[in-house]
């Protein structure tokens, strides 16, 4: 427990964010958030071992306990990937790689397929973009004949990108009424159904849990060897894509398009989803030990803008979107400032300022990338091309073509 002295320079410090800071409004809730720096035992956190080797640990456990829940399995040590097709796509710009990643366990075989398209234009891509993608498989399936702004692989590929992709829907159903039956839940949960423990990991889990299982097939490939490797997830996808960054050090950079509550948002200053209206409409998306935080999120033992610290070294991006209050733009900013002592640690800057930009000002300086797009609650060409710029600028060699 904090000691009183603790909590009220917290408050003071916290207050003096809220209210001092230019360009925060000043009708924002003065809430106390925890600090990502100071141990549950009240332990101030002041170097990079520290942060490794007590509260990095501690933060993950505590999310693991109250908000997304512990796997059932890491690497599965049955687990098999099978490349089943290769050809040419978009006019000879990439090679497309279809493969399917097969994991078995106590309650069967759970199989998935990955579809990956690596650019033919460079002798190695300058990155790989894994999406996860929750809205309708033909986003994967008909990539080059129908492609949509979701998924823009000739684009991400002529900019010397690999990208990969996966249906959440084939590593976990999206469906509250399946009580944990089905996909990775019902190969690996000991306990499925209703005598599930308090902290089993809920959907978003599984979701994270697939994308690391396609990096697992992806570090395999040669073409990809030494590529940096970013993880991509739209508003569910985006919860996801944070949990498998916070966990996965293999990450290097994990961005989060309009990701709002249990996301990149602040729980306890949204305006926009409440911890208590997720759990209400996707129980299966979390914990069931999250649900008891909904009445009293100053109780929760952290706050989101820890979530974006478990990423510290490695890059992180937040997107959000001028129309999508509902996802709280305010509350996924200031995440990206509160997250920004841990990475100082490291000697990086956060988003490099405190003040949230308007549309079509994207923040690329730090290692936090921010951007507002115009617009409605979406992942879109636009967001896209940020997510590149501010890749090229991390990962492409000064001077390199
Ligand atoms: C909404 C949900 C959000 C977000 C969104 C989406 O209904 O309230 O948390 O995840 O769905 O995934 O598009």
């Amino acid at each position: 427990m904090k000691s009183p002295a603790i909590t009220r320079s917290l408050i003071g410090i916290v207050t003096l964010c809220f209210c001092v800071v230019p360009g925060f409004a000043v009708d924002a809730p003065a809430v106390e958030l925890p600090d990502p720096l100071v141990s549950r035992s009240g332990v101030r956190i002041g170097s990079v071992a520290q942060w490794e080797q007590a509260r990095r640990p501690e933060l993950l456990e505590l999310f693991r306990q109250h908000v997304y829940g512990r796997n059932a399995v890491e690497r599965p040590g049955d687990m098999r990937f099978e490349v089943i097709s290769t050809r040419d796509a978009f006019d000879g710009l990439a090679v497309r790689r279809q493969a399917r990643i097969t994991c078995a366990g106590p309650g069967g075989t759970l199989s998935f397929p990955l579809t990956l398209y690596i650019p033919k234009n460079r002798v190695r891509p300058l990155g790989c973009f894994l999406l996860i993608v929750n809205r309708s498989i033909k986003i994967v399936l008909e990539a080059e004949e129908n492609p949509q702004p979701f998924w823009p692989v000739r684009d991400l590929v002529s900019r010397g990108y690999a990208t990969a992709a996966f249906h959440n829907g084939d590593v976990a159903p999206d469906d509250k009424t399946d009580g944990f039956k089905s996909g990775v839940f019902g190969v690996f949960d000991a306990t499925p159904g209703a005598g599930r423990p308090a902290d089993a990991w809920g959907t978003i889990a599984a979701w994270s849990w697939g994308a690391s299982r396609a990096i697992d097939y992806l570090v395999t490939e040669p073409a990809l060897r030494g590529v940096p490797i970013a993880v991509a997830g739209h508003s569910r996808g985006g919860k996801a894509a944070l949990w498998c960054g916070a966990q996965d050090e293999r990450v290097a950079l994990t961005i989060s398009n309009n990701s709002g509550c249990s996301g990149a948002a602040l729980a306890r200053t949204t305006r926009g989803e409440t911890v208590k209206k997720i759990n209400t409409n996707f129980p299966h998306w979390f914990a069931r030990a999250y649900h008891a935080h909904g009445d009293d999120v100053s109780r929760m033992p952290v706050d989101q803008h820890e979530l974006l610290a478990l990423l510290a070294p490695r890059l992180a991006y937040v997107a959000s979107a001028s129309r999508d209050a509902w996802a709280d733009p305010d509350a996924e900013f200031r995440a990206c400032v509160e997250a920004s002592p841990v990475y100082r640690l490291y000697g990086l800057d956060g988003p490099g300022r405190t003040e949230r930009p308007g549309a079509a000002q994207p923040l690329h300086g730090g290692a936090i990338g921010y951007h507002m797009r115009d617009g409605k609650h979406d992942l879109t060409v636009e967001d896209w091309r940020y997510y590149m710029d501010f890749a090229d600028r991390h990962w492409r060699a000064p001077g390199a073509p």
